[in-house]
């Protein structure tokens, strides 16, 4: 079949929740990524940082083909043989004491939310149903009702109402606006160290350990929702390390998995994890056996093949020869890692077009928010690669 006829299947088929650019892959191996014409693209999205261990990587395939063959699915009423081994892995790399293993990265921001909740009424004392919770403006923690209720994109909640009570909005890099937003009903502080989908928007040095101390002198709960930032992409394994300090609950997904099947996970580096009891939660493939020896794998690659030291390297790299660029149209050049971003002027009409001149010099990269490319390729790029990313942005540059 035509790329036009794959187009056209997805347009009649499909629902019309996505505008993708018109490529249709067929093959991905690392950083590269083929159409079905035999096109050859540097894939600079990564699903969104759910492939930082690069496309296909063997060793996640090997595993997962390896359990695939032997037991995929138990569902919670028995435990399995890989879930264990799991847990302990994940708590040893991230210093937590618990995990409670989903699927989707919203559905673990939706278990962070319950427990959180629970935590407020069985410990802190909260009266029922009193919980709040502060989140920031121009957030992005998934697509559910309860989350998409605390959005400030209209595009994620228009006409989706009516909306989950219990959340309260400030902006995201003033901590005394978070001080003063807490109530002695308030529960929890959610934000992500590096806000990803608002265009890779990095608070001020100090601001999330600013965050940390207002949290802990009011017994709030800090949850970093790491699931973009997290697993190498800024350049550390998390990016709080950045601040120096350690959620109480740290949300991860997508490179968990090496982009080979959802994997999503709550950790918990205090007791705070401990008020649930069985039957209180869970879901039919939350730590599944074929999803914790994916996962397995998945961590075990970032650390055997060093890709959160080649972030940070190639990261600090690829912001140092982008910021060379002087260019009257380019407002900001943001990044930490290998999560960069470009932030063009509005009047410069939009990211798009750049982004579909990109893809014509083999570089595929997307738009957010009107005006800002993201550019967060997978982590096992080499720096040759990224000098191709740059030409490419400087041949589009040059030539627009
Ligand atoms: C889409 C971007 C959007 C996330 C953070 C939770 C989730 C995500 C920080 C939910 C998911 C994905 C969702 C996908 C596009 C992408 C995204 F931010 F990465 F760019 F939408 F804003 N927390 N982000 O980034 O995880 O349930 O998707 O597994 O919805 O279009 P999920």
């Amino acid at each position: 079949m035509q790329q036009r006829e794959f187009i056209g299947l997805e347009d009649q088929f499909g629902a019309h929740n996505y505008k993708p650019l018109d490529v249709v892959l067929s093959r991905g191996e690392g950083v590269w990524v083929w159409d079905v014409d035999g096109n050859k693209y540097l894939d600079c999205l990564a699903a969104y940082s759910a492939v930082n261990q690069g496309h296909c990587h063997p060793e996640i395939m090997q595993a997962m083909v390896k359990q695939a063959e032997k037991l995929t699915l138990t569902s919670r009423a028995f435990r399995n043989d890989q879930l264990g081994p799991f847990y302990k892995e994940l708590c040893e790399l991230t210093n937590s004491h618990k995990v409670l293993p989903m699927n989707s990265g919203a559905e673990a921001v939706e278990t962070a939310i319950k427990t959180v909740r629970k935590w407020g009424y069985t410990v802190k004392g909260v009266p029922q149903d009193k919980a709040e919770i502060i989140v920031c403006d121009d957030n992005f923690h998934g697509r559910t009702i309860s989350i998409v209720s605390f959005s400030t994109d209209e595009n994620a909640r228009a006409g989706f109402g009516p909306f989950t009570p219990g959340f309260k909005l400030v902006p995201f890099d003033d901590a005394a606006a978070l001080e003063a937003a807490i109530t002695e009903n308030t529960v929890a502080f959610l934000v992500e160290p590096i806000q990803g989908e608002a265009g890779v928007m990095i608070p001020p040095e100090g601001y999330l350990k600013e965050a940390r101390t207002i949290c802990d002198r009011h017994n709030v709960v800090l949850i970093l929702d790491e699931i973009q930032t997290g697993l190498g992409r800024t350049g550390k394994l998390l990016a709080e390390e950045y601040e120096g300090i350690e959620a109480d609950l740290t949300i991860i997904g997508k490179a968990l998995s090496g982009g080979f099947y959802p994997v999503s996970a709550v950790l918990s580096n205090t007791e705070v994890m401990d008020v649930l009891q069985p039957g209180e939660h869970g879901s039919t493939f939350g730590g599944n056996p074929l999803a914790c020896a994916v996962s397995r794998a998945a961590l075990k690659v970032l650390f055997d093949e060093k890709l959160i030291e080649n972030s940070y390297e190639q990261g600090k790299y690829f912001l140092g020869e982008l910021r060379k660029i002087s260019d009257p149209r380019i407002k900001e050049i943001r990044g930490r890692g290998l999560m960069v971003a470009i932030e063009f002027h509005p009047e410069v009409g939009g990211a798009r077009a750049y982004c579909n001149k990109l893809k014509e010099q083999g570089v595929l990269a997307k738009d957010t928010h009107e005006n800002i490319i993201r550019f967060a390729p997978p982590l096992v790029i080499k720096r040759e690669e990224v000098d191709q990313i740059l030409a490419a942005i400087k041949q589009v540059l040059a030539a627009s």
